[in-house]
């Protein structure tokens, strides 16, 4: 039976191929779709995950909005890595879908409530605002959520600073609150991410798909290898997200380590950072795991066959 996941993200070039994999994949049921500011302002990456929808094809989805902001600090975008619409690149089809009237966090409980205990997959791949308020909001979703497996963080190397990871660092009182619960997480942070590249090779695989949906995924690459170049000195850009839900649908595309982990508050320097515990051996109540290795023949494979079972969308 396909696993049942609500997708929080900010779509964002890599949230928008998150959310075909998630889409095109038959493991994977996506129950719901929920938005959260980071690349852009809540307006925009909104607004980008109804236009992915009518690109792939989703329909029967509910689509939220959540958080505008962060609990504590002040919005943080990314218009470097994502451009001004934070989805910069292809043309954005006007949205064909409507908006749930709910807000994320309400939609996120009420689908979890819903369902039965260890149904529901959480992958969250923004700021983890929505899901820190969410659990706040309604506590007996940290035991119904069979896992969260998250993009975010990383445990030796950071991207928005020296230390500290994007979706971690623009909101990291949410992290430390998400981090911190009792389900089981899986980060996978940029240790991971950093091997999904999406070199020639790969943009000649999607090319060779030859739809709609695929021709879009190629230009979002191509928007992205550029500012990746220019803002981070990436060769070839990392697609972070789909990591996330790669995982989700086969397990073996990532090699884990369970590892205490906690998200750094009050450090100077290291403020977001995701500070992992390798000590041998982790305890037994340990309930957290990293990301390590990527299978980067696996992972692409599937990117490549979600887009040809997605075909072209009427
Ligand atoms: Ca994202």
């Amino acid at each position: 039976m396909a696993t049942k996941i609500i997708l929080d993200c900010d779509p964002g070039h890599d949230d928008a191929i998150a959310l075909v994999l998630a889409h095109g994949n038959p493991e994977i049921d996506l129950v719901a779709v929920t938005t959260v500011m980071g690349n852009q302002t809540l307006e925009k990456v909104t607004r980008n995950a109804l236009s992915i929808a009518r690109v792939a094809g989703i329909t029967g989805v509910p689509f939220a909005a959540g958080c505008p902001r962060p609990l504590v600090r002040e919005i943080e975008t990314a218009p470097t890595i994502h451009g001004e619409s934070g989805l910069d690149g292809p043309v954005l089809p006007d949205p064909l879908i409507e908006l749930d009237r709910r807000h994320a966090v309400d939609l996120i409980i009420d689908t979890i409530m819903a369902h039965e205990p260890g149904e529901i997959t959480l992958v969250p791949t923004g700021a983890l605002t929505n899901i820190a308020l969410a659990v706040r909001k309604e506590p007996r979703i940290a035991a119904r959520v069979k896992q969260v497996v998250l993009m975010g963080g990383g445990y030796h190397v950071g991207n928005w600073s020296a230390t500290a990871e994007f979706n971690i660092v623009i909101d990291p009182e949410a992290a430390h609150i998400v981090f911190n619960e009792t389900w089981p997480l899986t980060m996978i942070g940029l240790d991971l991410t950093h091997q999904a590249l999406a070199t020639p090779e790969v943009a000649a695989r999607i090319a060779a798909v030859g739809t709609a949906p695929a021709r879009f995924v190629g230009e979002l690459l191509e928007f992205f290898a550029e500012t990746y170049k220019e803002a981070q000195g990436f060769e070839h850009p990392p697609v972070h997200d789909p990591c996330a839900v790669a995982y989700v649908i086969d397990p073996s595309v990532i090699q884990v380590r369970r590892a205490p982990l906690d998200v750094e508050l009050t450090g100077t320097l290291t403020l977001g950072m995701t500070v992992a515990d390798f000590r041998a051996p982790a305890p037994a109540d340990c309930t957290t795991q990293v990301a390590t290795d990527l299978d980067q023949e696996k992972f692409w494979s599937l990117v490549v066959d979600a887009l040809e079972r997605i075909g072209d969308p009427a």
